[in-house]
């Protein structure tokens, strides 16, 4: 096969101090950082909407950049998309992939023609695979694009829609199995309202949660023995979505005891617009046993969208990395750049530049993070702040040994409470700084 990215060399780590614009300067795979290998760490994954597919269309103009490959018909576009995606994987060095049942194959005018053509493509990606040792972080369905989704899918008013996802579903689960995916993700693209003058609610959140029920079921019937994830996102392409953020889709799943298959796929601007930090999304998901994997970009603090950009702020990435850490590491997950270059970034070298961008702001957070835990005084300072708990009223409290009456009893002879600790948000807030560029 020819060579799509031409001139562009496999990306090697080259150091802090190098000015080669195709280099690592932060990300060593193979450097052992916390206790296994920057590439262990890190996980990181390609999305192949972004990178092969998607074309820097906005609402106000077409495409800027060109990922026609060279190609004149369908299915000989999406065999050129699957060869370039594992060229740029190879070159990057990243090792997993994720994918849309619609960004690796055309969607024809029949569910059975579109099927064929994914059978097709993921027996050329399965050898790709077997050729490269890339791997499958996930897969998941396109239920939002299409106009047949326009009410919603598995939470659409029309049952005929429902069956359709659910038979567009069914398949993606399959090729997910197929190429040794150890995850399988729900994004309720469509799945909330935009007005609730036309919208029974509760139905259609028992449909989605139907619909979840239904594809776990079968996918643990045809061997998945992977993670399901649910990737929260209040808002957009909807007013409303059901997966608003971490906290509601939890509840969600307990409702409706999906809670022990599914774990949260984060991503941090969906958090962002849900007004909540990156990390608490993550912190809410680790201290409730759902951290799964990471869809990894930055918004635009000053515009309202998900703007999905490859992430620089290492601020971020570094409280990332210290809740992944935190949560162990990840297992079946991973950091999927769920991120596309800008509009005017239209060439092919942007995408490694973002590419290199994104994995370098991750492996700094890895080693900040690292150097964070090491260094001990922000888990040391948040242990003594709640030292009260560990003696006293405080591990009566804790042991449940304390009655509503004794603490009555306790607070009487007390008077008032005395003295408080300081917060001292800015002490480390400046730790932080110290031990980042010290
Ligand atoms: C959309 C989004 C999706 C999911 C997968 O905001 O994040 O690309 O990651 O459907
Ligand atoms: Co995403």
């Amino acid at each position: 096969m020819s060579e799509f990215f031409k001139g562009i060399p496999k990306i090697k780590y080259e150091g802090p101090a190098s000015h080669n614009p195709m280099a690592f300067r932060f990300y060593n795979p193979d450097e052992v950082v916390a206790g296994k290998t920057m590439r262990e760490q890190l996980k990181f994954a390609m999305s192949y909407w972004h990178t092969l597919c998607a074309e820097g269309a906005d609402m106000f103009g077409r495409g800027t950049a060109d990922k026609s490959f060279g190609a004149s018909e369908p299915m000989d576009l999406y065999k050129k998309k699957a060869y370039a995606a594992f060229e740029l994987m190879e070159k990057l060095d990243i090792d997993y992939f994720c994918f849309h049942d619609r960004d690796i194959a055309p969607e024809y005018d029949t569910l059975a023609e579109t099927n064929k053509g994914l059978d097709e493509i993921t027996d050329l990606i399965a050898d790709l695979m077997k050729q490269s040792g890339k791997k499958l972080l996930w897969g998941t369905a396109n239920c939002f694009n299409n106009p047949r989704y326009m009410h919603g899918a598995g939470t659409s008013c029309d049952a005929d829609v429902f069956a359709f996802a659910a038979a567009q579903i069914k398949k993606a689960v399959e090729l997910t199995v197929k190429l040794g995916g150890r995850g399988y993700v729900f994004w309720g693209g469509r799945e909330g309202y935009e007005t609730l003058l036309n919208t029974d609610m509760a139905l259609e959140q028992d449909n989605m949660a139907r619909l979840m029920r239904m594809t776990v079921d079968y996918a643990r019937s045809i061997g998945f023995t992977g993670d399901f994830y649910i990737e929260p996102k209040p808002k957009e392409p909807m007013k409303h979505q059901y997966d608003f953020d971490v906290s509601t889709a939890l509840a969600f799943l307990r409702k409706y005891g999906l809670d022990k298959d599914f774990k949260m796929n984060i991503e941090a601007n969906h958090a962002t617009l849900a007004q909540h930090t990156f990390q608490h999304e993550l912190a809410v998901a680790r201290i409730n046993g759902v951290f799964g994997s990471i869809d990894a970009n930055q918004g635009d603090m000053l515009l309202g969208w998900d703007t999905d950009q490859f992430p620089t702020n290492v601020y971020d990435t570094t409280l990332c990395m210290l809740e992944t850490l935190r949560a162990g590491g990840f297992t079946n997950g991973g950091l999927n750049f769920d991120a596309k270059t800008r509009r005017g970034s239209y060439e092919f070298e942007d995408i490694f530049y973002s590419y290199i961008a994104g994995m370098d702001a991750f492996a700094l957070g890895l080693r900040y993070a690292d150097k964070l835990i090491r260094d001990g005084r922000l888990d040391q300072f948040v242990a003594d702040r709640y030292k009260s708990y560990r003696s006293g009223i405080g591990a009566d409290i804790l042991s449940g040994k304390a009655t509503m009456a004794d603490l009555e009893k306790y607070a009487l002879q007390m008077g008032d409470v005395k003295k408080l600790s300081s917060g001292r948000q800015e002490y480390l807030e400046n730790i932080m700084n110290a031990v980042m560029f010290g």
